[in-house]
């Protein structure tokens, strides 16, 4: 029972070690991961993980709960801090847990939901039909603009009047630009809906200023703590304090058993780092490396879809250059150069979710190991040679060894 894990048990093991290969050797560019410091992976990878803990601090149904007592409520203050939300509950397991505990918070089955879509750059749990939210609930969509790629709040207000959904989700996981929260929960609250707020992949930006907080207009606002917020992977969900026993309960005992503890440990520490002042500048150089990222793209002749980004992301629009290329396609090939990124629908798609027709890139994890503006211009070099020369081996081998060559620069701390 004592032995360590490579002798307990070598396959995953070498399964492990080969990851920690992989992801320091690869350029990470998917928009939501992001590599943690390695007090929050101390903490995930702590004792905490052997407790049962449901309930709440001070009021849980397991004895020898003082210490992770103690971990829940300083996550949940300095959550409280970071956010200046009125009520944060840090035991959603995933964004997902935390999106469905809002909806089941406040929603009967059959009640209607006004949220964007999957494939215009909204996320799965948005109503999505195979998503539980998209099957117990009547979703229905805004969209962005097909031309401008904004999303279209004049199209939100008007269905927003015309439909009088109970809740209005905006959020998104592949959108460029900057939200108007402040305006979306006015339209929302004018025509008799409650706001709900994903913001999973903004947090980062969010917590230090950088982004409009949508928190003082939303009901509801919902996060996972491991994109630009550089946590453990996991949830939470903030709200008014009028809701604060409702979510609770909606996510303990609703639709949640016990929390995991040493995840929570990790967002915990995650919170605390979020407060510092280097924390800020690192959101900000994510912001640096954004812009050079899709600047050079679409100096390289790529269609960035709505001409840019206000955050850690982009969307690249295959059709425009390379009519025959799927998402699919160009993803493969750039994890064949050791770049790796995923395929992602585009305004407009005409391709199915599985092949879409672009490709989105993120500059958080990037980021968090140091990169900086002149490495996102041999990136967006490395790609364009990558896309552009597919069946000439020489010049896919000579990208690997260039993106190893970045990699070995700016190696991880574990
Ligand atoms: N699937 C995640 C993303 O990549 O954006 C969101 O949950």
């Amino acid at each position: 029972m004592d032995r360590c894990l490579e002798d307990e048990d070598i396959e995953v093991f070498n399964a492990i070690g080969s990851e920690k290969v992989r992801q320091n050797a690869h350029i990470e560019l998917i928009a939501s991961e992001n590599f943690v410091s390695r007090a929050v992976m101390e903490a995930v990878g702590s004792v905490l993980t052997n407790k049962y803990a449901e309930g709440y601090p001070g009021r849980r149904y397991y004895g020898g709960c003082e210490n992770v007592d103690v971990v829940e409520q300083l996550a949940i203050d300095r959550a409280r801090r970071l956010f200046g939300a009125e009520h944060v509950n840090v035991q959603p397991h995933s964004g997902s847990q935390a999106n469905f505990a809002v909806y089941a918070s406040v929603l009967k089955p059959g009640d209607k939901i006004l949220t964007l879509s999957l494939q215009n750059g909204g996320h799965l749990t948005h109503g999505h039909p195979k998503n539980i939210s998209g099957m117990l609930y009547k979703a229905i969509h805004y969209d962005v603009n097909g031309e401008t790629g904004y999303i279209d709040y004049d199209l939100m207000e008007q269905i927003a009047k015309t439909e009088r959904p109970k809740l209005l989700t905006i959020g998104a996981s592949a959108y460029p630009r900057a939200i108007d929260f402040e305006l979306v929960a006015k339209i929302a609250h004018e025509n008799g809906a409650m706001v709900f707020a994903d913001i999973a992949h903004i947090a980062g930006l969010v917590a230090t200023g950088l982004h409009q907080s949508p928190v003082p207009y939303c009901e509801f606002v919902t996060t996972t703590t491991h994109k630009t917020l550089r946590g453990p992977r996991g949830g939470m969900i903030m709200c008014k304090k009028e809701y604060a026993s409702t979510i609770d309960s909606s996510l303990f005992p609703g639709t949640q058993g016990g929390p995991l503890m040493h995840v929570i440990a990790g967002k915990a520490v995650c919170f605390l780092e979020a407060q510092k002042p280097e924390f800020k500048e690192y959101q900000k150089q994510i912001l640096k490396n954004s812009a050079a990222l899709a600047k050079k793209m679409a100096a390289n002749g790529y269609h960035v879809v709505s001409g840019g980004t206000d955050n850690h992301l982009m969307l690249i629009d295959l059709r425009y250059t390379h009519g025959d290329m799927t998402g699919n396609d160009a993803q493969n090939l750039l994890e064949s150069a050791n770049i790796t990124a995923n395929k992602n629908t585009v305004p407009r798609e005409t391709r199915s979710p599985s092949k879409a027709s672009g490709v989105r890139f993120g500059t958080p994890a990037v980021t968090t190991r140091g990169m900086g503006e002149s490495e996102m211009l041999q990136i967006a070099d490395l790609i364009d040679s990558v896309l552009r020369n597919a069946n000439d081996r020489e010049v896919m081998n000579f990208a690997k060894k260039t993106a190893e060559e970045i990699c070995n620069r700016f190696p991880l701390p574990y």
